[in-house]
């Protein structure tokens, strides 16, 4: 497998109306994996990985005015809350961006400018419905009972003055982009989502712009002072304004990205608008990783329902790395997914403290016991489950780093070293099996090393030691409840 020379990682940038949670939590751990992963493959200055906060739009100024507060004071607030999240999880990103970061609005009015100049934009009249939960205009076709089945609110009929984005020139060249594997939309069945609406003919231009009147927190548009740059289009350029479009260096080495990873529910942002801005200023396509929605024990996350689940309280019980682990080991990246809360602990104990944990405790323990914590090995990396990960299957990378870890204890129950240690004859066999075991161990933890990387480390820690001891304090401690 050829490696690729750099690795440019995103996830959408997240709105600040709303505190981060589980879900927010999963895309930027997938990245988050992914970047440790290339980081270890191509070298760290190799690979970029982004992430963020989308601050501008009529919900956070809604958001704002309901905490008595300015929309500069309250974007300020929330997206501490997200970096702070971002580091309790211990997320290694190399940058994160605000949309009303100074440098990302300058670029913005660039990009802007550049597509008026283009002949993609024109001036017409916006007639709809629009959702401001889902900050979009909204089909009547879409509704459920009259009202966004998202939100569950009734939208607001508007018409007002847009800029609009011609975006019937480019929906020849965006399907056949996907077909061909150019444009990347994975997995596939939402790349037959995307072709589907194309074909459809479902997609209308779309709007980069709205009224000043509607919106007051946002990005002025350049050549029209009635008009605030469309949150959705400000947003989207984040992507390559945190590289210094045009002219930066890291936009040189990193563009296009190598990973975009998103939920399905902006998928027609990415797969649809995005590549039409992309193609407009002629730039190449990215690679789009869409993953499903999750709910919790069977219902939609929500503040109402009080089920939103706080990273930073998994965090607090497990420790970064466990909390990683619960959430990544849940489902497959792609699928739609119910998240059991009641299972946390259950599978901690069952994968960690009673997998990983007592393999440990008891490879350690037989190493000093019977060899003086002597032991010599020829450490070599297998790659287990590298491949999965390179696929983007974390959850089956997981899995077959488990068979592992599950296969070694039933060879310790089977063996029995500790029968094996009571005849001296029986010594080469015994150290046969220790060195196979303390071999294993060093490689599941190093293919743990993108998802776990504390652990992993405190692990290679323990039996690269000159001394093998079995650890003072377990490495996976059972929960005291
Ligand atoms: O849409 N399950 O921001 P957002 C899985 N600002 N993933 C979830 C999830 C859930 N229940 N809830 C959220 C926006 N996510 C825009 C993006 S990008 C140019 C602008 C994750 O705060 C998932 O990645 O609503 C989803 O796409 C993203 O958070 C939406 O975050």
């Amino acid at each position: 497998m050829k490696k690729p020379d750099k690795f440019y990682i995103t996830t959408p940038i997240y709105y600040v109306n709303d505190k981060p949670h589980i879900g927010h939590a999963y895309t930027t751990i997938v990245a988050d994996v992914l970047a440790r992963f290339y980081r270890q493959e191509i070298g760290d200055k190799n690979v970029f990985f982004l992430t963020g906060t989308d601050e501008h739009g009529v919900k956070v100024a809604e958001s704002a005015a309901k905490s008595s507060i300015s929309p500069q004071e309250f974007t300020d607030r929330v997206s501490q809350e997200f970096k702070d999240a971002w580091q309790n999880l211990d997320i290694s990103y190399n940058h994160f961006i605000r949309t009303t970061d100074k440098e990302h609005q300058k670029i913005v009015v660039d990009i802007l400018k550049k597509l008026k100049d283009k002949g993609v934009l024109y001036e017409g009249d916006y007639q709809g419905l629009y959702c401001v939960g889902c900050e979009k205009f909204i089909l009547e076709s879409e509704l459920v009972e009259g009202k966004c089945p998202d939100h569950n609110k009734v939208p607001e009929k508007l018409t007002e003055k847009n800029w609009f984005f011609s975006l019937q020139k480019f929906l020849p060249k965006i399907k056949e982009a996907i077909e061909s594997g150019e444009l990347l939309v994975y997995p596939e069945s939402r790349k037959k989502e995307v072709l589907g609406l194309i074909s459809k003919q479902a997609l209308p231009d779309f709007s980069v712009s709205r009224s000043n009147k509607a919106v007051t927190w946002g990005i002025d548009l350049p050549w029209d002072n009635s008009q605030k740059v469309y949150v959705w289009i400000d947003a989207l350029c984040n992507y390559i304004t945190a590289l210094a479009y045009p002219k930066g260096k890291d936009f040189k080495k990193f563009w296009p990205a190598d990973a975009q990873f998103l939920g399905l529910e902006i998928l027609k942002f990415h797969a649809v608008y995005w590549p039409a801005i992309l193609l407009a200023l002629d730039l190449p396509l990215p690679k789009l990783y869409i993953h499903g929605f999750f709910s919790i024990d069977g219902k939609k996350m929500s503040k109402t329902l009080g089920n939103v689940i706080d990273p930073n309280k998994l965090v607090a019980e497990y420790g970064s790395d466990v909390a990683k682990y619960l959430i990544l080991s849940q489902f497959s990246f792609g699928a739609e997914s119910d998240i059991k809360v009641e299972d946390f602990p259950v599978k901690y104990n069952a994968d960690l403290v009673n997998g990983l944990g007592n393999l440990i405790n008891r490879v350690t323990n037989m190493v000093e016991k019977y060899f003086a914590g002597q032991i010599k090995i020829d450490f070599k990396n297998t790659k287990l489950g590298q491949e999965e990960i390179r696929q983007l299957h974390f959850r089956e990378s997981l899995l077959t780093i488990w068979q592992v870890i599950q296969k070694d204890n039933l060879l310790i129950d089977q063996e029995k070293p500790w029968e094996l240690a009571k005849d001296e004859q029986n010594k080469p066999k015994l150290e046969a099996l220790l060195k196979e075991l303390v071999f294993d161990l060093y490689n599941i933890a190093v293919a743990l090393k993108p998802f776990m990387p504390q652990k992993s480390q405190e692990i290679i820690d323990v039996i690269t030691a000159k001394k093998i001891i079995k650890p003072q304090s377990p490495i996976f401690p059972r929960l005291n409840k």
